[in-house]
């Protein structure tokens, strides 16, 4: 797999639905989007995209795209309904099919093996909060090895342990809807224990490449006074170098702005979670614009960064920013940087569908073109970036938004599952057309 991967990127738990088929367990995502107040118009992942029926149709979506490859990820509660113990074979079964349905086609597999949904059972246990967890999650890891490595070239742990650990266990914004601010930070030490063992498990299964893919931002403090660089060092500790320093340098940052530091770090852990990977992830939306806090709780307060274009949900569009980021990751590991994937990148707009069955959305085009841009800067400047993939293929459930932000080259009708390719789509299609 020397080419560049072109692909979409998706997530279980944003497209499957079919959520109490076929014998999967329930997920902390579950819970969280049926528990009123927690997602925007109590939305659910009960039905979502319908994927779970309509892969087939899916996967021609992207043969028609052009992508050679497919990032997606796999439920862990589907594969282990319980999170340990009796393997569900038909969860099992359908990411075979979905695979081979790939291999069909043309398209490489890139399976994720956790994108936030845990099993219930095991937040019953404390979640990522318990060193436990770690272990299941390599033992997860081989049994989907077990059955999938002979045909999935590149295989990606887990996805943005940041968000995870920041949204789901220090603000509470998502599942698990914990608010414990730092005292979340052993979910940090958990999940990239996990990621370590995952990596000796799938290795020790003959599983091909393997990857994390982490979110990272480029870090600008909103003025040159002392006090906000100071915090911005210390978010870009947080955000950015607490889960790269110790994947590639074996050791963490300082984290004495957060408190007593990292808890519960144990004689070999670093030896773990430093097991070489073939690549890296970098999932990139904008950067942050930090500040010095204004009140007790954290070392940083977030500032808005105007002047620039905003999607639906708000977010700053800054091309550059993804060149600044691949390029300052490249200068800051050096030979310790792996290659490079961008494994996902994309924008939510308000997206209707026409009389005429056409989406029109000029917005994301530009936003792709920019940030296509931005790569082939990156790429000239020295980072060794060898993939990208357009978060998203589909429109879908966009956590606590709900269905309310979409993100998909695709449109979903929700009411009816139908399937509208955008006029990004088709731009994209283009795109790849003229690079063959
Ligand atoms: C990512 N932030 O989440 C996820 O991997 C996707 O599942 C999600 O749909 C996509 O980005 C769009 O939100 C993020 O606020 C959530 O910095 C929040 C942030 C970044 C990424």
């Amino acid at each position: 797999m020397s080419t560049f991967l072109w692909g979409t990127a998706t997530a279980a738990y944003q497209i499957e639905g079919a959520a109490a088929e076929d014998g999967r367990g329930p997920s902390i995502w579950d819970t969280f989007s049926h528990t009123p107040g927690r997602v925007r118009d109590g939305h659910t992942g009960d039905v979502a995209c319908d994927h779970y029926h309509r892969f087939a149709e899916d996967v021609a979506l992207m043969a028609g795209l052009g992508v050679n490859a497919y990032r997606f990820s796999i439920s862990w509660p589907r594969v282990l309904p319980a999170g340990s113990g009796a393997v569900n074979a038909k969860g099992l079964d359908f990411y075979e099919r979905l695979v081979d349905t790939l291999l069909a086609a043309g398209i490489a597999p890139v399976p994720t093996l956790f994108h936030w949904d845990l099993p219930q059972e095991l937040e019953d246990r404390g979640g990522w909060l318990n060193r436990d967890v770690s272990a299941l999650f390599a033992d997860y890891a081989a049994v989907v090895a077990d059955r999938l490595a002979d045909r999935v070239p590149m295989w990606i742990t887990l996805n943005e342990p940041f968000v995870h650990m920041a949204f789901g266990y220090g603000l509470g914004v998502h599942a698990p809807g914990r608010t414990l601010l730092v005292e979340a930070l052993p979910t940090a030490h958990h999940q990239l224990l996990g990621h370590g063992l995952a990596v000796r498990a799938l290795r020790a299964a003959g599983a091909g490449k393997v990857l994390i893919a982490n979110n990272h931002t480029p870090v600008w403090p909103a003025s040159g006074h002392p006090g906000d660089q100071v915090a911005a060092r210390a978010y870009d500790t947080l955000h950015n170098r607490l889960f790269l320093d110790p994947l590639l340098l074996g050791a963490y940052p300082d984290l004495s702005a957060y408190g007593n530091g990292m808890d519960g770090v144990r004689d070999g852990d670093l030896g773990v979670i430093s097991t070489p990977i073939d690549g890296l992830g970098i999932n990139y939306y904008n950067p942050t614009r930090i500040a010095a806090p204004t009140e007790d709780g954290l070392p940083f307060a977030e500032a808005p960064l105007t002047g620039y274009p905003t999607t639906a949900f708000g977010w700053p569009v800054v091309p550059d920013g993804l060149r600044e980021l691949l390029v300052g990751l490249t200068t800051r590991y050096g030979t310790a940087l792996p290659p490079l994937y961008v494994t996902e990148n994309g924008c939510s707009q308000d997206d209707t569908r026409s009389p005429g069955g056409t989406v029109d959305d000029p917005a994301r085009i530009a936003y792709l073109e920019g940030h296509l841009a931005a790569v082939e800067r990156a790429r000239a400047e020295g980072a060794d970036v060898r993939g990208y993939f357009v978060w998203s293929l589909l429109d879908n459930f966009e956590w606590a938004e709900g269905y309310h932000q979409r993100f998909g080259l695709v449109h979903v009708d929700f009411a009816t599952g139908e399937r509208t390719p955008k006029a990004s789509y088709h731009w994209l299609r283009d795109h790849l057309a003229r690079l063959s």
